[in-house]
């Protein structure tokens, strides 16, 4: 039933309103700041008007969420806390067809990415943490390990579903009570997560989101009745929120951007790697943080491989986001379109070849064909900085050794890729990269009983596995 739906229709699937409200306390309340439009960034249309909350808000929501704790949530034994966390799991799978096509609409992904990874993994983040609320005790953090209290988060618009629930899972799992800001360009789905919180009979103020700017995720980071400060986004605002909670005890745990390298030995299987590099950067348009960014091929292949992914590149259909067979969608938002075209004009100045798919792109709405860029050196901007787009820079090396070494130079340190048949190489370079993830023969795989996170600039702390539950507890 996935045919592609025109817009009118998709709006129905959606359910689309034309306003939505925050949510604070158990109910949907309008907010008292400037409210935002949410556009659909594949037709540029105004979805829907959405409140945004005031500084006032934020101090009722934390509150609330500080209410909530003291008398509910904190107190509930982990056995009936996993009954609630489950049931949110479960509503998610029911709805999963609404949250797709209204993920797709809002953020401009395809939607075949939306159907088969968001969703399925936002569940599965939450019947995962949901099996945890009742072994904290037996989960090696000693007997009596306890929630922090409020957390305030904040996430991006890259995956808005999926971080709201890499968020709010693990800390309903330990007790710890929610405020959650999600992305201005993005706020959509968490506000749906957040009926499914109220269909799941979630006690009022556990979980209260707010949407909103930077301006509300700084108030919130920053308020004082707030134990416990977790964000996802710019390596910039990464350090901001770290320089203003320096000193005021709040746990916090940080997740930014990386720069990711995907490196490509002589023995790999070759038509496997291709797949894995197109995987890597242009799965959900490389509006993702651990993005194989850095393509770090063998010399005595690069030729050979270089065709082969130009070629499988060039089949890639970019288009609406809700049409199924669309492999690559629409930027998020006119600044980050402005942004990627900034960077890899300078990787033109510095010059870089730059090759760009010669597959047609609509007219309206913010798309980016896919690009790569060969013949490129570690000093230029395109190998250092975080394009956050469809962008492939490639890099070549002679020996293991020149790989590791290029693939460490960065400040970053999210994730990385090997590709080769030799498993004791898989293992030399695992142990020399400095990333939170090495995947070998394979990218971009996720799984909620597996721990992410960073190195260096891309942040402290882990989410998911047992490891994500310390973020939430003190033990
Ligand atoms: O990020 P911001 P932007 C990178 C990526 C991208 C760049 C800029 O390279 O091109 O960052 O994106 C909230 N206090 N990543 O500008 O501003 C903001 O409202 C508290 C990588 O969108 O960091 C949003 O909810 N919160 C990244 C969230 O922070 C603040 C994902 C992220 O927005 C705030 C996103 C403040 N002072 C971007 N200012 C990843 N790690 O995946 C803004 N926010």
């Amino acid at each position: 039933n996935w045919e592609y739906a025109p817009a009118p229709e998709s709006r129905d699937i959606a359910n689309l309103k034309p306003a939505y409200r925050m949510f604070v306390d158990g109910k949907f309340v309008e907010g008292s700041g400037e409210p935002l439009k949410t556009v659909n960034p594949a037709t540029e249309e105004v979805l829907a008007e959405v409140s945004t909350a005031s500084p006032a808000d934020v101090d009722t929501a934390v509150k609330a969420a500080r209410r909530a704790y003291d008398r509910v949530w904190g107190r509930m034994p982990g056995a009936e806390r996993a009954k609630y966390i489950f049931r949110i799991a479960r509503l998610i799978q029911e709805r999963a067809r609404e949250l797709a096509v209204l993920e797709s609409l809002d953020n401009g992904k395809p939607i075949k990415e939306s159907r088969d990874v968001d969703v399925p993994t936002a569940a599965a983040h939450f019947f995962y943490h949901a099996g945890w609320a009742d072994k904290l005790g037996y989960a090696g953090f000693g007997p009596d390990p306890r929630p922090l209290g409020v957390a305030g988060q904040v996430i991006p618009w890259n995956f808005p579903l999926l971080m709201a629930a890499w968020k709010i899972a693990p800390a309903l799992a330990c007790g710890n009570t929610v405020v959650l800001k999600p992305a201005e360009t993005t706020p959509l789905t968490a506000l749906v997560l957040a009926e499914i919180c109220q269909q799941a009979e979630l006690p009022p103020g556990v979980v209260n989101i707010l949407p909103g700017a930077g301006d509300v995720g700084s108030e919130l980071v920053n308020h004082t009745g707030i134990d416990k400060v977790a964000f996802t986004g710019s390596t910039e605002v990464g350090k901001l929120i770290q320089r203003s909670l320096a000193g005021s005890g709040k746990k916090i745990t940080l997740e930014l951007g990386g720069k990711a390298a995907n490196i490509v030995f002589d023995d790999a299987p070759l038509d496997q790697a291709v797949e894995g590099i197109v995987n890597g950067i242009f799965f959900n348009q490389g509006h993702v943080c651990c993005a194989g960014s850095r393509l770090l091929v063998q010399e005595s292949i690069a030729d050979e491989l270089l065709d082969k992914l130009r070629y499988r590149v060039s089949t890639l259909r970019v288009g609406d986001s809700l049409d199924k067979n669309t492999d690559v969608g629409a930027i998020n938002s006119r600044a980050q379109l402005e942004k990627i075209q900034e960077l890899a004009a300078a990787g033109d100045a510095e010059g870089a070849q730059r090759w760009t798919s010669p597959a047609p792109v609509p007219e309206k709405g913010f798309f980016f064909a896919p690009t790569v860029f060969s013949d490129v050196q570690q000093s230029m901007r395109i190998a250092r900085e975080e394009i956050f787009g469809p962008v492939l820079s490639v890099l070549t090396f002679r020996t293991p050794d020149e790989a590791v070494a290029k693939a460490n130079n960065t400040p970053y340190g999210l994730s990385a890729g090997i590709w080769t048949e030799k498993g004791s190489r898989i293992l030399w370079a695992a142990q020399r990269m400095r990333a939170g993830v090495v995947w070998a023969n394979t990218f971009n795989r996720f799984d909620p009983t597996a721990p992410f996170g960073g190195y260096q600039e891309s942040g402290f702390g882990r989410e998911g596995g047992r490891a994500g539950l310390e973020a939430y507890l003190d033990v």
